[in-house]
């Protein structure tokens, strides 16, 4: 349903007429078409074509013209025109949580910001707070935003950069003149975000692969080429960098392109204070230049007298100091993982049914997976399950089960946390569900307290077993709601509620920091995909990524327990 983007597009005209000194009866009526088309029980495509656009109130034949325009192109020339001629980054500046094109109006008329650079500078200097209407607070959640806008749109998720990578290795990798290939930088460590993708690789025919990687399908433009170093934008606007390397320097080569750099910069440092240096190209005795080695990471680590520190935890936060001592965790391993501990299906909002997904899952190698579409009345876009069809849903997985051989399949639940800290389901029914999930899905602009106390009261009920996406923040899209962290785990603790980090791409919630947070203070994670098609199934990996990256060992993450004892866990 297109309503709500109609709604905006002639809204934002509105904005912009208004900037522009239009004649105020024509900035009002758009202003009103766009709250009628946002009020609408219809979707607009459907009376689109059904050709009565026109009979919709305020909708004349003008702007029912500009609307098919929009709902056929997705574009409209109109608008495209009037921003080129309005000095105001209508839509940089609507980036910024809570300023809507009314704010954005006063501070353009006030005192003529017109991008994000310049409210920036604005609410620096304190001019904010002094419009009428704004005040203090308004002005701190603009800078804390303005930070947030800025960085958002330009990193890469892991998620999506991992495909494109893994595609690349695989036919780098069936190259005859390929010895080795590698993934390197912050993309070896999973971070969550990524800036561009690094390769490494060993051959004794550099040429025909600089060839290679410079014309391969997805390459959109070549940035640089040298005998052993390319760069390249990929059609999917990410940068791809190749480097080709000396067997003798690869262990060395891997370690310096794996990062992070402040890892790097503190591994240098040990290198210095032993009377050795290391670079790219190896350890090296300083006096006598002699290499000491640079084959592989593990013998240069040792050089340097570590033990092998696994790329995930190289961001210098306590893991070299850990080394040295010989105290670094036996992190879990990718294929440590069991299950998956959230997903949807066709009887809330996901595209399969129960059987497609536990055969999916088994593919994956999982011993059981828990459905967890979501239940309740007041999440009713995503056709949440009320008493009834819970029970049927029960019918269906009771029946799913005799037919599956391998894995086993739970019943499970994603249940709202209400703006009360009430659950949006009767005890009765959570009850006789295997796992109940609590989420938060709206009001993330309360405040702090407010949120922690709806959470803290979600993990009161004894039948929640785990705090799905925690933090509710969508990478690039979204910040986090504020929270009490502390309290969260001190309740979590108390109550033995599992924190999750799901795994969807553009949530990774718990992150990194807090699931680490969360394993200091004794608490147990969860991981879940969030699935929401069969396909994303395989997001599973990121979920370990993080935990890997939190420092989390076996027995931190329930998705290695059994099944039973994993349900003997929750009770
Ligand atoms: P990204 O691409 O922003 O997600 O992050 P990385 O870590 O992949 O960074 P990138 O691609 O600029 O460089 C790859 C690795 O190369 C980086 O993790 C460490 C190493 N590196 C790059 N520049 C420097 C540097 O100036 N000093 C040191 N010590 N290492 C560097
Ligand atoms: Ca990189
Ligand atoms: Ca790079
Ligand atoms: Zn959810």
């Amino acid at each position: 349903m297109k309503n709500t983007l109609v709604a905006e597009l002639l809204r934002n005209i509105a904005q912009l007429l208004e900037i522009k000194g239009e004649l105020v009866f024509k900035i009002r009526a758009y202003e009103k078409a766009a709250l009628v088309i946002e009020n609408l029980e219809e979707d607009i495509e459907e009376i689109w074509k059904k050709g009565s656009l026109d009979d919709i109130p305020g909708v004349g034949e003008g702007l029912a013209k500009k609307i098919e325009e929009f709902l056929k192109t997705g574009k409209l020339e109109y608008y495209e025109k009037l921003k080129k001629e309005v000095p105001v980054d209508m839509e940089e500046l609507g980036r910024v949580e809570g300023l809507g094109p009314k704010t954005i109006l006063k501070l353009y008329k006030k005192y003529k910001i017109k991008n994000l650079k310049e409210l920036e500078k604005a609410a620096k200097q304190h001019k904010i707070q002094k419009i009428e209407g704004l005040g203090p607070v308004v002005e701190k959640n603009i800078l804390k935003s303005v930070a947030f806008a800025k960085t958002s749109g330009k990193r890469f998720l892991l998620g999506h950069a991992l495909d494109i990578a893994e595609e690349i290795k695989d036919k780098l990798k069936k190259l005859k003149d390929v010895n080795k290939v590698e993934i390197a930088g912050s993309l070896r460590r999973m971070k969550e975000t990524i800036g561009d993708i690094d390769f490494l690789i060993t051959s004794k025919n550099p040429a025909r692969i600089m060839d290679f990687f410079i014309s391969m399908d997805n390459v959109e433009n070549v940035m640089a080429k040298g005998p052993t170093k390319a760069s390249v934008r990929l059609k999917e606007g990410l940068d791809a960098d190749l480097r080709i390397i000396g067997e003798k320097s690869y262990g060395a080569a891997l370690l310096y392109f794996t990062g992070s750099k402040q890892h790097n910069i503190v591994l240098r440092k040990i290198a210095i204070k032993k009377g050795m240096k290391l670079s790219e190209y190896g350890v090296f005795d300083k006096k006598t230049s002699r290499l000491l080695a640079g084959k592989t990471e593990e013998e240069c680590y040792k050089k340097l007298g570590l033990r092998y520190i696994e790329p995930e935890t190289r961001e210098d936060d306590g893991e070299i100091e850990a080394a040295q001592k010989n105290s670094l965790p036996k992190l879990i391993e990718y294929n440590d993982i069991k299950c998956d501990l959230q997903m949807h299906t066709k009887w809330s909002d996901g595209s399969n049914t129960i059987l497609e997904m536990a055969q999916a899952a088994k593919k994956l190698s999982h011993e059981y997976i828990c459905i967890t579409d979501h239940v309740g009345k007041t999440f009713k876009i995503v056709n949440s399950l009320d008493e009834k069809r819970v029970k049927l849903q029960r019918k269906e997985i009771e029946n799913a089960n005799t037919k599956l051989n391998g894995i086993v399949v739970l019943q499970g639940a994603e249940v709202n946390i209400m703006d009360d800290g009430t659950l949006d389901m009767k005890d009765s029914v959570l009850k006789e569900l295997d796992i109940v999930l609590a989420s938060i899905h709206s009001g993330f602009k309360n405040p702090k307290e407010k949120i922690t106390e709806r959470i803290v009261k979600a993990m009161e009920n004894e039948h929640v077993d785990i705090i799905a996406h925690p933090t509710g923040r969508l990478i690039n899209q979204r910040p986090a709601y504020e929270l009490d962290f502390e309290k969260i785990l001190d309740k979590a603790k108390a109550t033995k509620t599992v924190l999750e980090v799901n795994a969807y791409p553009e949530r990774m919630d718990l992150n990194d920091v807090n699931a680490r947070a969360a394993i200091k203070a004794g608490i147990k994670l969860s991981i879940g995909t969030d699935s929401h098609d069969a396909d994303q199934l395989r997001n599973c990996k990121l979920g370990i990524a993080i935990a890997r990256r939190a420092w989390a060992n076996k027995k931190d993450i329930i998705n290695t327990y059994t099944v039973k004892d994993m349900l003997k866990l929750l009770k």
